[in-house]
Formats: structure tokens, sequence, C-alpha cells
């Protein structure tokens, strides 16, 4: 990343890497951008203190829009991949969000068909309507929409048939609790409906091969998760990508 910091300069923004594989493991599919720290001696921490750091709207706004455009830049780099990128509810919520958006991914020249947006439902329902036409604008483009971190917050049902989407995550929670016999048929009964709906379902914080398993039955498009791999560096994903892959379920 090029520009001048808006952040402070003992910790740089770098983006890591997760994968995301179909459900039988087969197949590695596509990353989710996920924002790191590093710092001045190399090593790489988690977000929070840099971001606790920016003191003003303008420099979020600065950072948001660096994190974006780095992460179209790197997509380029994964022609048959996927690249989900989270998008904060101040950064959403901007009028020209999606015209922004559109001519970024001209000037980068990635395809925007491998580019997925991740929405939180708290981003959307702030002005449902507008939310909505920016999704369209994004979708018309070739931009995919996935809501965030489902079963968090209200997951309302009436969002995935009214919101225009095409994915919907079922957040870390869910798939920590499918040993439970309710949790296990709340995931899948969403998935089903969500399957029903149109909408691809991806399990986030998988971690064993028996969650694997049940989100597989369940119907659930893709994984994500330590099972498969943390998020890794930019360079590291070119590993993985020669690594061995197919990496099927055993037994
Ligand atoms: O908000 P969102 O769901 O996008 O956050 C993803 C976060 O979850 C990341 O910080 C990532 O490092 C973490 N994560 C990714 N895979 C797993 C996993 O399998 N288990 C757990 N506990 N956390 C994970
Ligand atoms: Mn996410």
């Amino acid at each position: 990343m090029s520009d001048a910091a808006a952040t402070d300069p003992a910790e740089q923004p770098m983006l890591f890497y997760q994968p995301q594989v179909t459900a039988d493991g087969g197949r590695f599919v596509g990353l989710e951008a996920l924002l790191r720290a590093r710092r001045a001696d190399g090593s790489v921490t988690g977000p929070q203190d840099m971001l606790a750091a920016i003191a003003t709207p303008e420099e979020a706004d600065a950072l948001d829009w660096r994190i974006l455009r780095q992460a179209c830049s790197d997509a380029r780099r994964w022609p048959d991949l996927s690249v989900a990128i989270n998008i904060s509810a101040r950064q959403f919520q901007h009028p020209d969000f999606s015209a922004r958006m559109i001519a970024l991914i001209a000037e980068v020249g990635v395809a925007p068909t491998q580019i997925e947006l991740e929405l939180l439902e708290g981003t959307i329902i702030e002005d449902f309507g507008r939310a909505s036409a920016a999704m369209e604008a994004l979708r018309a483009h070739g931009v995919r929409i996935a809501l965030d971190d489902f079963g968090t917050g209200y997951s309302s049902l009436s969002y995935l048939q009214k919101l225009p989407l095409d994915k919907l995550k079922l957040d870390k929670s869910m798939v920590e609790g499918v040993g439970n016999l309710k949790a296990a048929a709340i995931v899948q009964a969403v998935t089903a409906l969500s399957r029903a709906l149109g909408l691809k379902v991806v399990a986030e914080g998988v971690e064993t091969r028996e969650q694997q398993r049940f989100l597989r039955i369940s119907g659930c498009h893709y994984l994500q998760g330590y099972l498969f791999s943390p998020a890794v560096s930019v360079e590291a994903v070119g590993e993985l990508l020669r690594q061995r892959w197919p990496r099927p379920e055993p037994g």
C-alpha cells in the first residue's frame, strides 16, 4: 500500500486472506480479505490498535478505500478465485459508495465478478431502501453481495427474501453450536431456506471434520475456517494454491 499512512506509522495496514473451499473440501473457490496490522519489526497482529488510533472520519475513510483498492488489486493475482471484502457501515452508507466502488474496479482492472462485498445486517437496516438500491447497482455490474455474520443480531429471515443478495454467511457462533440438536436444526433450516431462495451459503469458523460433515450434509455450498486454513499473507495464498488441493474429507 503506497499512499501516506493515515494511521500510526508504527503499524501499517495489510491484508491477509482466508480460503473458502467447497463443502467437500475438494476445491479452493475464494478468499476473504481480513485486515491485519504489520508492526515496524515486520510482525503481524490484529488491527484493533491500529483502528483505535484513527482520529477522524476522513482518516477512517481513507483507510477503508485503501484497503478496498488493495483487495481489488490483489484479486488480479487469482483470476479463478472470488475475493470477499468486509465493508463497514460507514463506508457503505456513503451516498456514492456504489459508484465509487464500480469506478475503483474499472480503474484497478479486476473482473467485477471476482469481487464480493460482505455486509452486516446492521449496515443494511439503517436505511433499507437506499441499501437495496446500492446493492442492486453493484450486482447489475457483476459484483456479488454477501450477508455476513448471519446468526448474530436479529438475523431476520425476511431480509433473505427482500434483499438483493447472492450469499449468506453463517456466523461461526452458529457453526460452533452444531453439536447441539436445536442449533443444528436452525443451521439446517436456514441453509435450506437460503438455498430455496437461490442464495449460496458459506459457513464460517469451521474447525472440525464433524462440523464439516454436518454442514456439507445440511447443504452449505462453501466452508471457511481453521480446519482448512487461517488467513494468510498474499505470498502464502500462492503456496496454498500450489499445495495439496483437492483435499477431500477423509472416509
Ligand atoms: O466478522 P468476520 O466473521 O468476518 O470475522 C472473521 C474472523 O474470524 C477473522 O478475524 C478470522 O481470523 C476469524 N476466524 C476465521 N476462521 C476461524 C475459525 O475457524 N475459528 C475461529 N474461532 N475464528 C476464525
Ligand atoms: Mn466477513
